[in-house]
């Protein structure tokens, strides 16, 4: 059976939620992010605003000038956390393959699903009703034999859309597109492509996979797939929680050295904190772990005072509780881990508001971007440098100790 994946997607969620809560701010241009007097950015606008050229992550200032008379809100977490699981709610009675992809957004896959509903058409219908009558938002939703024609669709589709792009009709539908529709292509792949003379999804698509290679490495060869409609990824419901996140490795010779101990430390926290954000979550509490020759193994705790997934709070963390280990116990050690635990959902959206945060936020961000594409070993901080002394490194990362921990 052909496979049937939906993308849905709320509109201006953000200020969708605020209009709930105050209909008199409906139909007007609103921002939320704070007032354009403040340092930040636009988290979203409704799209009267964005008919004067406002967009995410425009500076508040900026915003102010071109759209004098938006309504500007502070804006507040908890209720978008609270609209997300309503919405969550509504999806996974749909479908148990719900994949969340942060708060807003969502892939089900509905394959086989036209039985129950009549058409997938009418389920997406269905859908879109119960989301305006029980939450008063709209979403857009796509649906394609793929995860991202479906993403594709429904952006185009926005707002209060429906597109559904027939089994087979994939490579057709992207084909007129322009190419910076496409997931994945920021302005610097796009500027590559236009040197090649690519303007549209179509003249990706064929372009060579071996061209694309050359000028974009791997992830030219997944552009040339995904620009054929071709996307093979499932939709992976959301793991049931785990509880800690934790990365070790056994050395394989026992080391003493303060900073090599903590060029470990700093790639360990590294692999924590991507997986951490890759999940969307935050944690509280950090964990030290270390083993000596002798297989005695101790661990040391420490709760941070807010919620995070820096990977340069987890290893400065981590870090504190190796310095007072290591005043304790002089001895070489053998293995050494770091977890964190006490995880929550991430609150990203309000730290936002908070300048040096949020640097620290799209910095990470850039990280697990590019790393993603060209592998975890693509950019190495100052401090982990040193680990080419002690392990070998690989495309994906340096090869732990632990293999089934090395990701
Ligand atoms: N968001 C944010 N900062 C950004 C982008 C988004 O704080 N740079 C927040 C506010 C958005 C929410 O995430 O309301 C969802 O982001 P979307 O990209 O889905 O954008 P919207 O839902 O606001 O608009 P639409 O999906 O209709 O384009
Ligand atoms: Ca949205
Ligand atoms: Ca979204």
């Amino acid at each position: 059976m052909a496979r049937r994946i939906m993308h849905i997607d709320l509109d201006a969620f953000f200020v969708a939620v605020e209009q709930v809560e105050n209909p008199g701010l409906k139909g007007k241009p609103v921002v939320v992010g704070g007032s354009p007097d403040r340092r930040g950015v636009v988290a979203t606008a409704s799209y009267e605003a964005r008919a004067f050229g406002l967009h995410a992550g425009m500076p508040l200032v900026t915003a102010g000038r071109l759209c004098p008379q938006a309504i500007f809100i502070e804006g507040s977490f908890p209720k978008y956390r609270q609209a997300s699981q309503g919405f969550m709610a509504i999806l996974a009675g749909f479908s148990p393959y719900l994949e969340p992809m942060g708060l807003d957004e969502a892939y089900l896959d509905v394959t086989g699903f036209e039985s129950i509903y009549g058409s997938i058409h009418l389920m997406a219908l269905e859908i879109k009703k119960r989301i305006k009558d029980e939450l008063g938002l709209y979403a857009s939703i796509g649906i394609a034999g793929g995860k991202i024609v479906a993403k594709v669709a429904s952006d185009l589709s926005k707002p209060d859309g429906l597109i559904e792009v027939a089994p087979g009709n994939e490579r057709a539908f992207f084909a007129p597109l322009p190419a910076a529709k496409l997931p994945g292509i920021g302005r610097k792949t796009e500027r590559v492509l236009k040197g090649l003379g690519i303007n549209t999804i179509g003249e990706l698509a064929a372009m060579p996979p071996s061209t694309l290679r050359g000028y974009l490495g791997i992830f030219g060869e997944a552009l040339h797939r995904y620009a054929n409609g071709i996307d093979e990824r499932s939709v992976e419901p959301f793991p049931a929680g785990a509880k800690s996140i934790s990365r070790e490795t056994t050395f394989a010779e026992d080391i003493g050295d303060k900073s090599r101990l903590k060029a470990t430390l700093r790639y360990l926290s590294e692999r924590v904190g991507s997986h951490l954000r890759q999940q969307d979550r935050e944690a509280r509490c950090v964990t030290l772990k270390l083993r000596y020759a002798d297989f005695a193994t101790i661990t040391r705790r420490q709760t941070l005072s807010q919620g995070s997934s820096n990977d340069q709070t987890i290893f400065v963390t981590g870090v504190g509780l190796l310095e007072k280990a290591l005043a304790q116990e002089k001895r070489p050690v053998r293995l050494i881990g770091i977890g964190v635990s006490n995880l929550t959902e991430l609150a990203r959206q309000m730290d936002m508001l908070d300048p040096s945060a949020r640097r620290l936020e799209q910095l990470n961000k850039a990280i697990d971007h590019i790393r993603k594409k060209y592998g975890f070993a693509a950019i190495q901080t100052g401090r982990t440098l040193l680990l080419k002394d002690i392990f070998p490194s690989w495309d994906n990362g340096y090869t732990l100790n632990t293999p089934s921990l090395s990701r």
